[in-house]
């Protein structure tokens, strides 16, 4: 098959090479020339384990330009953003590659959406637009949503291992699409109806954000009962039919804290799910209180941020709740500094740690990356002008750290009282 794919991101390259490497002609659309000669060129834009080599071996069936032309399947893989004046899905991009692809849809072609979106999308924007071929979908042409469910650091991993939901216009369209995810996919395949399956994508990130806004609100109370949340979930993790999640300093990435907008978008109900979003937006205002509580009396306070990833060992800050913690910080006089070993790309400086550290006063752990549980205390310490570290992911050896001479607070620790 000949397969145009519309959008080179965190999914649309690797579904790209999976769909290359497994024999079919694969042509990679952009709009950001920049990429399209990168990728020509033999380079990567981004890291994502496995990549490379995934590369590597897609590379005799895969080219990248900007303009689309004619295939036998066109995937779209384009941001869908939130925006977030108005709280709805921003679709611009979905339209722009639907409006590329029409003069160019010939009958039996095959049209895969795989980006986010509200329920009712395909059928009531996408389809449309398709139609202005002349051709009709589910009779001249096949269409299909078959969401991505991958996760940054394992893209590549569960692309092909997770099961996937593909919704089609008809039976025929889902069966079509079913066939040729095939050539890559090993987890089991689930048909479906169109909306079901935008639905199906989007509650499946919104059960997350409503289960981690439950242990973020926990994490509050149990401070105030003097018990550590952590070692709370841990024991009522014991119980069969339970599965708590981790509280933290917020809830970031281009899914979890959005797609619970999308699904509440074109409802009238979503109180709960709002709240959710409400509680996990606002988590870096209480870790700043409690940062404050541990700085009290101090003038000009310097602190230091520790991973402005929105999660561990990616270099992805896209949402990252880090953003606002340091917006918040700054407003209330603090001076901040950054160090990420991952990310190349931030709105602020990202210094080396040495840098980060020197005279500061607190370190406030916002990302679980591994690396950071292999930090020298010492050696930071003596940086500092006081010692200090907050940890709003439980990932540091408090002792050690305590060995030091930091005073250590974690988040959702009742049992530590400053
Ligand atoms: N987080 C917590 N506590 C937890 C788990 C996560 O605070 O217990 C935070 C993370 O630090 C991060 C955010 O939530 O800031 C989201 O991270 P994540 O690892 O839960 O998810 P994403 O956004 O990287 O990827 C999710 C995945 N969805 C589900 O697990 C249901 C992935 O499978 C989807 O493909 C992806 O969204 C997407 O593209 O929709």
């Amino acid at each position: 098959m000949k397969i145009s794919v519309l959008g080179l991101g965190y999914i649309g390259l690797p579904t790209a090479l999976l769909f290359a490497s497994s024999g079919h002609e694969v042509v990679g659309v952009d709009i950001n020339e920049k990429k399209v000669r990168l990728l020509n060129e033999g380079k990567l834009p981004f890291q994502e384990p496995g990549l490379e080599e995934l590369f590597e071996k897609a590379k005799s069936n895969f080219r990248a330009t900007t303009q689309v032309e004619e295939s036998d399947v066109f995937l779209i893989a384009v941001p869908t953003p939130l925006d977030n004046h108005t709280k709805a899905a921003d679709l611009r991009h979905v339209k722009s590659a639907a409006e590329m692809i029409y003069p160019h849809l010939r009958k039996g072609n095959l049209v895969i959406l795989e980006s986010t979106v509200p329920p009712g999308t395909t059928e009531k924007l996408l389809i449309p637009i398709l139609e202005k071929s002349g051709l009709n979908a589910g009779e001249d042409f096949y269409v299909v949503h078959c969401p991505e469910r991958a996760i940054p650091g394992r893209t590549i991993y569960e692309m092909v291992h997770n099961d996937r939901v593909i919704g089609g216009i008809t039976p025929e369209s889902a069966e079509f699409a079913r066939d040729l995810y095939r050539s890559f996919v090993k987890g089991n395949i689930y048909l479906t109806d169109l909306t079901t399956a935008e639905f199906v994508k989007l509650i499946e990130n919104t059960y997350r954000d409503v289960n981690i806004a439950l242990v973020n609100e926990l994490a509050k109370i149990a401070e105030e009962y003097g018990v550590n949340i952590w070692e709370a979930i841990e024991l009522a993790n014991k119980h069969p039919r339970v599965n708590l999640h981790k509280p933290g300093p917020g809830v970031g990435g281009h899914c979890i804290a959005i797609d619970p907008w999308f699904v509440i978008q074109g409802s009238s109900n979503g109180r709960l799910i709002s709240l959710a979003r409400y509680i996990n937006d606002t988590m870096p205002n209480y870790v700043l209180r409690k940062v404050k509580e541990m700085l009290r009396g101090l003038k000009f306070p310097t602190i230091t941020v520790l991973g402005v990833a929105y999660k561990g060992n990616v270099d992805d800050a896209r949402e990252t709740p880090a953003l606002r913690f340091i917006r918040l910080a700054e407003n209330e006089g603090f001076e901040v500094k950054v160090y990420d070993p991952y990310v190349k790309e931030f709105d602020y400086p990202l210094l080396d740690l040495e840098e980060a550290v020197k005279g500061s006063d607190c370190i406030v752990v916002i990302t679980d990356h591994d690396v950071f549980k292999f930090l020298d205390p010492e050696k930071i310490g003596k940086l500092m002008r006081n010692r200090c570290v907050f940890d709003a992911r439980n990932i540091l050896d408090h002792e050690k750290w305590k060995r030091a001479g930091f005073k250590v607070k974690v988040l959702g620790n009742g049992k530590e009282t400053l």
